[in-house]
């Protein structure tokens, strides 16, 4: 059997969770800065130890060598969403990317393991640049809810403390907790509604507030200052009232003044060429 460079061989496992974790955040990115609402709420990932690997090959029955073929979760990414809905709509997501391929799919969450495990896990293959050229690298997408994540954390904690042989009273607890869980989940699909929508404004007030304090600073520099001060506080008195319509009304009469600035700011040589264009 060939020395195993643990470092080499994890390196490219390494580079394709970084790659994904970019890649996910930028969704929730692209979302938000759209005004719309993000199914996927946070990701993480990371590679597993080469302890970790060792035991899994070993509980498996599987040959060090043979490890990168048949381990399948040696990079992990992990996907947490608000809603149980949600999760449909990221794995609708992933398989419409052309940027991984899915290899396999496991529903856990229709499916509940007998642990009370609930994820929906999605297995890729991802294409990462190394200096030996590029390889595709397996990794493994889990998708669960803040809910079910918490489950599943806990869980996974006692499962190391026992060493997988959870004592008969915990598991039972941990399985009245699984089915806490459902039930939170259920609940909070039943106003996943309000709560979106709560969301969604509370995303569309920062960004407006965020655009008229924008072009109230752009305005310091180029207008009339008693002016940009009259224009402030009718921005405070605004915000006090709280109301999202007043501040849209006002963001729009901001722009139309600033536009007006702009223009007259417009070199003269440049007005030329537009007038002339
Ligand atoms: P770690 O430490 O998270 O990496 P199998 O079909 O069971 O032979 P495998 O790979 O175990 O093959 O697949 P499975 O069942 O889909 O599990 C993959 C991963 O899902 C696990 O990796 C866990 O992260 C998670 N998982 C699966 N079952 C449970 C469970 O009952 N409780 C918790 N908390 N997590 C679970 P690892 O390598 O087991 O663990």
């Amino acid at each position: 059997m060939e020395i195993q460079l643990w470092r080499e061989i994890l390196t490219p496992y390494d580079l394709a969770v970084k790659e994904l974790i970019v890649k996910f955040e930028h969704l929730i990115y692209e979302h938000r800065s759209r005004g719309m609402y993000s199914p996927v709420e946070q990701v993480s990932g990371r590679v597993k130890t080469v302890a970790s690997i060792l035991d899994k090959a070993q509980k498996k029955n599987i040959a060090v060598d043979e490890i990168e073929e048949k381990l399948m979760d040696i990079a992990g990414v992990r996907i947490i969403c608000q809603f149980v809905e949600d999760i449909q709509k990221v794995v609708e997501i992933i398989r419409r990317r052309t940027d991984m391929e899915v290899i396999a799919e496991r529903d856990y969450i229709n499916h509940m393991k007998d642990s009370g495990y609930r994820s929906y896990h999605m297995i890729v293959l991802y294409e990462v640049q190394t200096l030996e050229g590029s390889r595709k690298i397996k990794v493994e997408i889990q998708i669960r809810t803040l809910a079910m994540n918490f489950w599943s954390t806990i869980e996974h904690s006692l499962q190391y403390k026992y060493k997988k042989n959870i004592p008969d009273h915990i598991r039972e607890k941990l399985t009245n907790a699984a089915n806490a869980i459902i039930s939170l989940d259920n609940e909070m699909s039943s106003v996943r509604s309000e709560i979106m929508d709560a969301q969604n404004s509370s995303l569309l007030h920062s960004r407006i507030v965020a655009d008229i304090l924008n072009n109230i600073q752009n305005l310091y520099r180029i207008a009339n200052q008693r002016e940009v001060h009259k224009i402030q506080d009718e921005f405070y008195r605004i915000y006090e009232l709280n109301d999202i319509d007043q501040l849209k009304r006002f963001s729009r009469e901001l722009d139309i003044i600033s536009e007006g600035y702009r223009a007259q700011s417009v070199p003269a040589e440049d007005m030329e060429l537009n007038l002339k264009g």
